[in-house]
């Protein structure tokens, strides 16, 4: 057998830039790297021997260069992924978020994190964790829970093994998450004969099961019974490329469709049988046909709880639930009618076996009727004095935008309203992270985005409390080049969460500055941004943003525009109850009248 003397780290790195998809492109596109002494000297060596092959980027953070590759990662429908390294302790434990945020939306990263010695010789080195009780306990245990995949390195002939196992759990379909390879430092850079074989080019396909013979059968006579189903669509649409064969299954069958935050943008949002979105954030329309149907058909959807109305939502006696999903965990849920398949192919087989089977489609003038009201919040306000709402915001990005224009947001007021309002052209035109809902994904997202898709114009929203608490890549995005404009609505706080505390009877509490230990402050978020280097500026109404909109389009570098916008008005049409626990005792009337109003909403749930 030949073999090759290499370190486990170059061993690694020479590996992962042999790694195919099915395009024919380098799976994992990039490392992103914070070095300390836990990695600079073993995987920082070897990534400087492959940087023409394999690039590395440094970023600001771990958690938000992880965001920026697992967007990245979303945005290409899990076709290319990117890794992540850092050093021990501090370095591995900022990076345990981002691992929770790719295992919740299901999306590829590898993480690899540096670790202990496996000699021990040092221990405690600096930054070691100590078990009192458990020799083999890192900090890098902490991503377990979090991962889909972890190994820890310890001896350099490990990597023959964990790295095919890597790359099947991230391009599996159904498996597909994060992935841990947690690195001892000393094993980093000890020498091995790898077999050259190991180094071969080799190509990853996504697996497209085939449904279930059984599963499939009762999956048509679902279909055959029911009298008005209705599509829940879900990521998984995307991540399969079945967003052609959703559009002519539904039309073929006269099928409507409704869309989750993930699986947002899988139809055009004026096609005719696009009902918009479904659940707590959803559109009228869509969640009238959603408490009307009596079949549920999701596909590739996880049913979270702002699709489901935490289950209050589809109201029908007589409904059913059939889940199309890749993973059966998901097929399974709620006592669904599960078909385990892959999207498109499910999806084909069914359309083949309903052959002219035609459902009855919901009336259109629900549609229009909600589209009326939705324009009308959107609208630029007539009234130059008031403060801008982030309806009103909305509304002006839209305008400014284009068909392949990709909006994205993660947490806040945004999202819901985004859900909502936002009106989608084009497959991922929208790209909302709301399977962890992570404040701080938003910047270093919207940089992932921008480098998976150069094409594409990317607008980030972002919340004045979402900006604090992380928003460094900016200055990553400024240096590398990568043009995306962010819109920081300035509401002075966590809007959406005070909104939340009065609805469920709170005192305003702890939440705007205004109601917190600090006085209401008055950030300048436009001089902090324009200190990392990216054109920002403020305006002062929604003409003057439309108009730094217009112009932030033909310019290339990372820019950013400041609004301050009302914390209190919402949507008030649209959208379904929510399950959040309110306190059963307590000395607030508020507390006591919303305890008797969510008692009365807890009855809906099926
Ligand atoms: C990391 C993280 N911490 C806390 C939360 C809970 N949370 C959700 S939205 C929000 C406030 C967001 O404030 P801002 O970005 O200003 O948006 P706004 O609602 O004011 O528009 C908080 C604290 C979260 N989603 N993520
Ligand atoms: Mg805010």
């Amino acid at each position: 057998m030949k073999t090759v003397r290499l370190t486990a780290a170059q061993a690694m790195v020479r590996y992962l830039a042999n790694q195919m998809n099915e395009h024919g492109e380098t799976y994992i596109a990039g490392v992103w790297a914070i070095f300390g002494h836990g990695n600079v000297a073993g995987i920082g060596e070897a990534l400087y021997g492959v940087r023409d092959q394999l690039p590395t980027y440094r970023g600001q953070n771990e958690q938000s260069m992880a965001h920026a590759a697992i967007a990245y990662s979303k945005q290409l429908r899990r076709r290319r992924a990117m890794a992540v390294t850092s050093s021990i302790g501090p370095g591995a434990a900022n990076m345990v978020t981002a691992a929770a945020l790719a295992h919740v939306n299901r999306l590829p990263v590898l993480l690899i994190p540096g670790d202990v010695f496996a000699n021990r010789g040092p221990d405690p080195v600096l930054q070691q964790l100590e078990d009192f009780g458990d020799g083999t306990m890192s900090v890098n245990d902490c991503f377990k829970p979090v991962s889909r995949y972890f190994d820890r390195i310890t001896r350099p002939e490990q990597l023959l093994t964990a790295l095919p196992r890597s790359m099947r759990t991230m391009t599996d379909p159904a498996d597909c998450g994060p992935v841990t390879l947690a690195f001892c430092q000393d094993v980093q850079a000890e020498a091995y004969d790898y077999p050259e074989s190991f180094f071969e080019r080799r190509g990853w396909r996504q697996r497209r099961p085939e449904p279930d013979a059984a599963e499939f059968e009762a999956a048509i006579a679902a279909l055959k019974a029911a009298k008005n189903p209705v599509i829940v669509a879900g990521g998984g649409v995307h991540f399969s490329g079945a967003t052609e064969t959703l559009k002519a299954f539904s039309e073929k069958h006269g099928i409507p469709v409704v869309e989750t935050q993930a699986g947002k943008s899988v139809l055009a949002w004026d096609h005719p049988l696009n009902f918009g979105a479904v659940g707590v954030t959803g559109t009228g329309c869509a969640n009238i046909v959603a408490e009307n149907t009596d079949l549920v058909f999701g596909v590739g959807t996880r049913f979270q709880d702002f699709t489901t109305g935490s289950w209050a939502l589809f109201k029908n006696p007589a409904r059913k639930i059939l889940a199309l999903n890749v993973q059966p965990y998901d097929s399974a849920k709620h006592d669904a009618i599960a078909l385990t398949a892959d999207a498109r192919i499910g999806l084909e087989r069914l359309s083949a076996a309903l052959g002219d089977t035609v459902f009855p489609a919901p009336d259109a003038d629900l549609k229009n009727a909600w589209f009326a009201r939705a324009d009308a919040v959107t609208a630029a306000p007539k009234d130059g004095n008031a403060l801008p709402t982030d309806m009103q915001v909305i509304g002006a990005v839209q305008r400014a935008s284009r068909d392949n224009t990709v909006v994205m947001c993660a947490a806040g007021t945004m999202p819901g309203e985004l859900h909502q309002l936002w009106k989608a052209k084009l497959p991922l035109s929208y790209h909302m992270e709301y399977g962890f809902s992570c404040m701080g994904y938003e910047i270093a997202g919207g940089l992932g985005i921008k480098m998976a898709e150069p094409d594409r114009d990317v607008v980030v929203m972002v919340g004045d409390g979402s900006y604090m608490m992380m928003n460094s890549e900016l200055a990553t995005a400024v240096a590398m080049g990568v043009k995306i404009t962010v819109v920081i609505t300035d509401n002075r706080g966590y809007g959406c969460i005070n909104r939340l505390q009065m609805e469920t009877g709170g005192a305003q509490f702890n939440n705007l500055y205004a109601h917190t230990n600090v006085n209401p402050i008055a950030i300048d978020f436009a001089a902090h941004a324009a200190s990392m280097g990216a054109a920002a500026r403020k305006v002062s109404s929604i003409a003057e943003l439309e108009e730094a909109l217009a112009a932030a389009r033909d310019t290339t570098v990372a820019t950013v525009i400041v609004i301050d916008t009302d914390p209190y008005p919402t949507p008030e049409a649209g959208g379904f109850w929510w399950d959040v626990a309110v306190p059963e005792v307590s000395a607030r009337q508020e507390v006591n009248q919303a305890r008797t109003r969510y008692e009365a909403a807890l009855k809906e749930r099926r």
